[in-house]
Order: C-alpha cells, then sequence, then structure tokens
C-alpha cells in the first residue's frame, strides 16, 4: 500500500495541531508495602510509589518518590534513590553508571543516581548518560520531605523528546558500592535479600518485574520516529519492505510491523526495542 502524497500532508498537519496543546501530565505507579527484606534497611528505603510528572511547558520532568518512611527522621537520611532510563538509542543491558548490581533488559541509556543523606536536608544526584560507556552528564534537583524523594531533571539532559514512550524503572539502595535494589518499583515481590545481590529489571510487557513506561506529552515528529524505526527513511520509502510507506506507518504507530487496519487514536510511541 503507498500513502498518497496529499494524504500523508494531511496527517502530518493534523499531527503538528496537536503539538500546540501544553499541560502537566502525571502518571502514578504503585508499588507493594513492606516487601523489602535486606537486613537493616529502613521504611525510607520502601518504595509506595512513584508519580512522574512532566511541567505544562514541557521542559522538566519529575519523579517523585513516595516512601513507607519519612528521609527526614533521624537513623533514615542515608538512603539512595535511582532511576534507570531507556530513552531512544540502544543502551545497556548490563550495568548502570554508579555500577550497582542492577541490570535493565530494555537498555539503560540514562541513570538517575541521587542520595538523600546525612544533616537532615543534604540532598544531591547525578545524571550519567550511556554511549558505549558511561559518563556524567547533568545534575538534577534533588529535594526530600517527610514522605518521600523528588528528582527533577530537565527532559534534554535525559534524551526525552515529544511523543516519546520510554522504559523506566525506580530502585532504593544504601551507601555501600555494591549495595543493590533494596525496592523496586517493577517488583512488588522482594527484589533481593542480601544487599549485595544483583536485581535484573525485565523489558517491556515481559516478566517477571516489567519495566515501567511513560509517554511524553506532545507528538513525535516523522524525523524523530524515523531516526528510530527506519533508518532516517524518507515518508514514501517502506524501510522494512512489508509494502507499507514509512510515513503511514509513523502516522499508524507502527514499530516495523504489519499494517494494523484498527490504529489506536493516542500518541504514537518511539521505538522501544526489547
Ligand atoms: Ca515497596
Ligand atoms: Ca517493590
Ligand atoms: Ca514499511
Amino acid at each position: 500500500m503507498k500513502a498518497p502524497k496529499s494524504y500523508f500532508s494531511i496527517l502530518c498537519a493534523g499531527a503538528a495541531m496537536t503539538c500546540i496543546a501544553g499541560a502537566q501530565t502525571t502518571q502514578s505507579y504503585a508499588d507493594a508495602v513492606g516487601e523489602i527484606a535486606t537486613p537493616g534497611s529502613g521504611p525510607h528505603i520502601d518504595i509506595t510509589s512513584v508519580n512522574v510528572t512532566v511541567n505544562a511547558a514541557a521542559t522538566d520532568i519529575t519523579f517523585r518518590i513516595n516512601l513507607a518512611g519519612s528521609p527526614l527522621d533521624s537513623g533514615q537520611n542515608w538512603g539512595k534513590y535511582l532511576v534507570g532510563i531507556r530513552s531512544g538509542g540502544n543502551g545497556t543491558a548490563t550495568g548502570n553508571g554508579w555500577v550497582r548490581p542492577i541490570n535493565f533488559t530494555p537498555g539503560m541509556t540514562h541513570w538517575i543516581g541521587t542520595w538523600a543523606d546525612a544533616g537532615g536536608d543534604t540532598c544531591g544526584g547525578q545524571v550519567w548518560t550511556y554511549s558505549s560507556g558511561w559518563s556524567t552528564t547533568s545534575t538534577p534537583t534533588v529535594t526530600k520531605d517527610a514522605t518521600g524523594v523528588i528528582i527533577t531533571s530537565p527532559v534534554t539532559a535525559l534524551g526525552l523528546i515529544p511523543g516519546e514512550t520510554f522504559a523506566f524503572d525506580v530502585y532504593t539502595s544504601g551507601g555501600g558500592s555494591n549495595d543493590g535494589a533494596v525496592d523496586a518499583l517493577s517488583s512488588p515481590t522482594t527484589s533481593i535479600s542480601n544487599w549485595g545481590d544483583t536485581f535484573t529489571t525485565a523489558a517491556l510487557g515481559s516478566s517477571p518485574r516489567p519495566a515501567l513506561k511513560f509517554t511524553m506529552p506532545g507528538t513525535l515528529t516523522f524525523v524523530d520516529w524515523s531516526a528510530d524505526n527506519a533508518n532516517n527513511g524518507t515518508a514514501n520509502e517502506d524501510f522494512d519492505n512489508d509494502g507499507v510507506t514509512n510515513g503511514v506507518e509513523y502516522f499508524m504507530g507502527e514499530i516495523s510491523s504489519s499494517f494494523r487496519s484498527n490504529p489506536p487514536s493516542g500518541r504514537r510511541g518511539r521505538h522501544l526495542a526489547a
């Protein structure tokens, strides 16, 4: 099937108009409570839920990690709060920016490592980016209150673009360099039993412990879609030779698959290779 040029132009015009709307976007993800099992851990590293929010201007993304115990309390001020993300590129399925025993099967491209440590109010963090190796690339804003830790980063520091669906997981840990994922948002059951045990987040839709996903507000442009799915091919080309042009696949939200006659009406997702 080949789309007439005029048809594709009309589709793109419609998609562009949806970019104009702007409103804060929030999604909440629940976790179990009381499932952590490492000796000496506390409720301040037991995730109860995570709220992911993109502000109305779509410039910043916030991960609010809600906890079973206050990270302000004496003796509960040493937690590490970590986010693994796959945005765009290939990433790595093994390891992370802090070399903790945590693997991310979808392929981790960005790692946010933060601490909410001593002194009651001392917080900080790092954004790491993977490109054949890990390097620190940005500094997130990190604060804490009686119910959780709040991490905010520019979306650009995480490579996130309008309309992109990305995979992620949130972990808590301790101060030891080999401490693992004491709690993981992806796991409603005990994630690790010993501090140094390895934890692995599975692919989206896989099991057990599949990665979570979030879709950025806005519309994925054809250029970005083509970069991820069609080797930067034009709308009239057919990258995967399935008889459906790149332009029609983009509009239908196709990921290198056969034509779907009943496409979703919502946003189309950036390719998330398993
Ligand atoms: Ca939990
Ligand atoms: Ca959990
Ligand atoms: Ca095709």
